[in-house]
């Protein structure tokens, strides 16, 4: 951050008594900090392919058993941010887990928020301070911060999910930490349940926000037919997005970052508006091309890209026949908390 080469237009003898009272002269370094116009941004646009991941996680699993991983993740490093920060974009980690039948994932408690993209596999459950989610392709599933959780799986072949943690703010914040547990008990009731049936909740024993999360599990099946229906009644609308809500606020999912699922029309082409929060788009459904700034990615299902803020996205849908369905997590919770977003169209 500093241009520290601009010091040397300074006298030695002035330097030295400067360093010894650990202060810097602002000067050299106010182009770096404010830069004219645009932040500069170490987040690279990015892609991780899933054929890339895929065979390397499986590797993982032979090579590493889960009691000594605890979590089997490959990190998704944007190169902008070098291989050592393990980040995605400034506020956004992104990981692919593996999950092998019979193995559990233990317990745990920890301070950054995560999401998870359920990529591939059936029969693995994720439990959530006593509720048990079940993870199918495509569901989305949160551990807000603070929650005990923990994976398990009994089903027949290996599960795969993406996982989207506010980590790296938390962790520059200071406040990154954990807390291991034993094995939950499970509670028979299901936030989904409870809350998704026509606006009906029950009128008995059921107290509203008695979570800050109420709803853990937001079941794929339910996302794709709200985009399906979206997209017939609204035939003129170019952006057929979803943002994924608490039921009880009616604001985003987790306080940092927002997570939406988004539709390509067949033969679609969309330019999404230059906004300041960086993003990640995971591919769910179809083919789909995507420019961010000057650079092309050809997304196949289940890869993943990344994009910085201030950047101009373009997707297209590369099916002239059959829609296409993407993941997105963004940073535009934090932007809009801390007053720094902003929308260029
Ligand atoms: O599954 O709890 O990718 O604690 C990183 C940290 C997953 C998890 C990650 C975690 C987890």
């Amino acid at each position: 951050m500093n241009d520290l080469s601009r010091l040397e237009d300074l006298p030695p003898p002035y330097l030295e008594p400067l360093a010894r009272h650990s202060l810097v002269p602002l000067w050299p370094s106010l182009r770096a900090l404010l830069p004219p116009g645009v932040p500069t941004r170490k987040t690279q646009a990015a892609c991780w392919p899933y054929a890339a991941i895929r065979p390397l996680l499986m590797q993982a699993g032979e090579l590493t058993p889960i009691d000594k991983a605890e979590r089997r993740v490959l990190v998704l490093a944007n190169p902008g941010h070098g291989p050592e920060s393990l980040q995605a974009t400034a506020a956004i980690y992104l990981g692919m887990q593996l999950l092998l039948p019979g193995e559990w994932a233990p317990a745990h408690r920890h301070t950054p928020n995560a999401v998870r993209l359920i990529v591939e596999g059936q029969g693995a459950t994720t439990t959530v301070a006593g509720e048990q989610c079940v993870m199918e392709r495509g569901d989305l599933i949160l551990t807000p911060t603070g929650q005990w959780h923990e994976h398990a799986h009994e089903g027949p072949a290996p599960v795969v999910w993406l996982d989207v943690l506010d980590l790296p703010l938390v962790h520059y914040l200071e406040a990154s930490y954990h807390v291991n547990g034993p094995r939950q008990g499970v509670v028979p009731e299901h936030g989904e349940q409870l809350y998704a049936q026509g606006g009906l909740v029950p009128s008995v024993d059921f107290e509203r926000a008695a979570r800050p999360q109420p709803m853990l599990r937001y079941p794929w099946a339910q996302v794709r037919a709200a985009l399906l229906a979206l997209a017939t009644n609204r035939p003129g609308q170019a952006s057929v997005q979803v943002t994924y809500t608490n039921p009880e606020t009616g604001g985003d999912v987790q306080p940092i970052l927002g997570c939406y699922a988004q539709m390509l029309r067949p033969g679609q082409r969309l330019r999404l508006p230059v906004r300041s929060p960086a993003m990640v788009l995971h591919l769910i459904e179809g083919a789909a091309d995507v420019v961010i700034g000057e650079q092309p990615f050809a997304l196949a299902e289940a890869d993943t890209c990344c994009a910085p803020g201030y950047t101009e996205v373009t997707l297209s849908n590369r099916s002239a026949e059959l829609p296409a369905f993407l993941f997105i997590a963004d940073e535009t919770p934090l932007h809009k908390k801390l007053g720094v977003f902003e929308n260029r169209g």
